[in-house]
């Protein structure tokens, strides 16, 4: 049995002391661990102030990126060791706006998802298609193809952990969100190809998001579909009230 994982992504949104703000509107209301995992994705300045709130609740706290060596001389970037020394439980890899504006290539992501197992931590790794690549009928292809990239060298136990977040760069903060039924037919895929590249019991465990346009009004609905496991949400995770009625949707 998958437990639903519902992520939010604030993207390069909050600074600590709106984080504050955030986290003072969630005490108390997150669902219990055990019925639902609750998580923030945050900007690296905020995480701080998230796993002060972390350690007391049942939030998990997610980074948004790290790089995929552990320290050195790489101005700029996010140690992943650094960040499972603070506690951090999950790191977004892949999103679709760092392989577009920051160019992060397939093997890229594949390093940081091997990173982040290294220094005990679980990756999220995005995935979708253009819109382009959708109209063209190509969508299956191209995300069996990041799929397989993304999880080279990965053993079963780790993908069987692993959380893999489709998201239809159509459908991102476009208020488009992909059907559900658009969405199941895409998370099966994902799920078909970790069967074929592993086995059944990883395709069983493995959790799978949909991400784009997803908001308290839609949440139920993609919920409901056998292979979606959870929600990777940016605009409507931003205030308390829209974040707790997403990680309630059971209620
Ligand atoms: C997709 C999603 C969060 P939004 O990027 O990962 O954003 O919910 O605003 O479409």
């Amino acid at each position: 049995m998958r437990k639903p994982i519902i992520a939010g992504n604030w993207k390069m949104n909050k600074n600590p002391q709106e984080t504050q703000e955030f986290l003072d509107g969630i005490k108390g209301k997150l669902p219990a661990a055990d019925k639902v995992e609750s998580v923030i994705a945050a900007p690296a300045i905020d995480l701080t102030t998230l796993m002060a709130f972390a350690k007391d609740s049942d939030l998990k706290v997610a980074a948004e990126n790290c790089y995929f060596e552990d320290e050195g001389a790489f101005t700029g970037e996010t140690s992943p060791k650094a960040l499972s020394e603070m506690g951090v439980n999950y790191v977004v890899i892949g999103h679709s706006e760092r392989r577009g504006y920051f160019h992060e290539t397939d093997e890229d992501i594949n390093k940081k998802a091997k990173a982040i197992f290294r220094n005990n931590m679980l990756p999220i790794i995005c995935c979708g298609e253009s819109l382009e690549t959708r109209e063209a009928g190509t969508q299956n292809d191209w995300v069996v193809a990041q799929i397989k990239a993304a999880l080279e060298g990965l053993t079963a136990d780790q993908v069987a952990n692993t959380v893999i977040a489709y998201e239809p760069i159509w459908a991102i903060g476009t208020g488009k969100t992909a059907s559900a039924d658009q969405a199941q037919e895409m998370c099966h895929v994902i799920r078909e190809t970790v069967k074929d590249l592993y086995n059944e019991q990883t395709a069983e465990n493995v959790r799978i998001q949909y991400g784009g346009s997803v908001k308290p009004a839609n949440v139920k609905e993609l919920m409901a579909k056998p292979d979606i496991d959870g929600g990777l949400v940016g605009g409507a995770s931003m205030e308390p009230e829209s974040f707790l009625a997403l990680v309630n949707y059971q209620d």
